[in-house]
């Protein structure tokens, strides 16, 4: 009769034995998991210190103004040998969008330090090309029909900080 009374004592005693391991091992890793976000979060937090915080929340300004992307948009016609806008002027940064129509002859509008081109259109046509002014200089754009360039149908595409 003691015996069967103990067995079920003990059995108990074990379970709650693993019961108790499996709750540490579980703190454990909660803990663990908590300190290291807690480790993160104060790394964050040195960041966002004094003049530093206002240095983040500029740049994040900085951030939502790219993200907008400032379109610069020029209506550019072309005829022999030239182009009715002769200077471009963007910020870095910008993406610039040339919108090319042809009065007379046949033409494109082509920028090589930004591998960017439209295709070759002849009257009547228009098209388009888009690039991101992502470095400052001054840049030449020409027309790559046959010597058109030559013949100064060329213009500056100038990129300020
Ligand atoms: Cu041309």
């Amino acid at each position: 009769m003691e015996e069967e009374k103990i067995k079920p004592t003990k059995k108990g005693g074990k379970n709650m034995t693993i019961i108790s391991v499996a709750i540490v091992a579980i703190l454990a890793v909660i803990f663990f998991l908590i300190k290291s976000a807690k480790d993160e979060f104060d790394s964050i937090d040195m960041d966002m210190t004094s003049d530093n915080l206002v240095e983040n929340v500029e740049s994040l300004g900085q951030d939502e103004k790219d993200a907008e992307e400032n379109i610069e948009e020029f209506d550019i016609s072309a005829k022999p040998f030239e182009f009715s806008i002769k200077e471009i002027r963007v910020k870095k940064g910008d993406k610039v969008r040339i919108n090319l129509s042809i009065e007379s002859g046949i033409h494109d509008w082509v920028i090589d330090d930004f591998s960017s081109a439209t295709s070759q259109l002849s009257a009547g046509q228009s098209g388009f090309v888009e690039f991101i002014a992502d470095k400052t200089g001054v840049f030449e754009y020409y027309c790559s029909v046959g010597n058109h360039r030559q013949l100064g149908m060329v213009g500056k595409l100038i990129v300020e900080e």
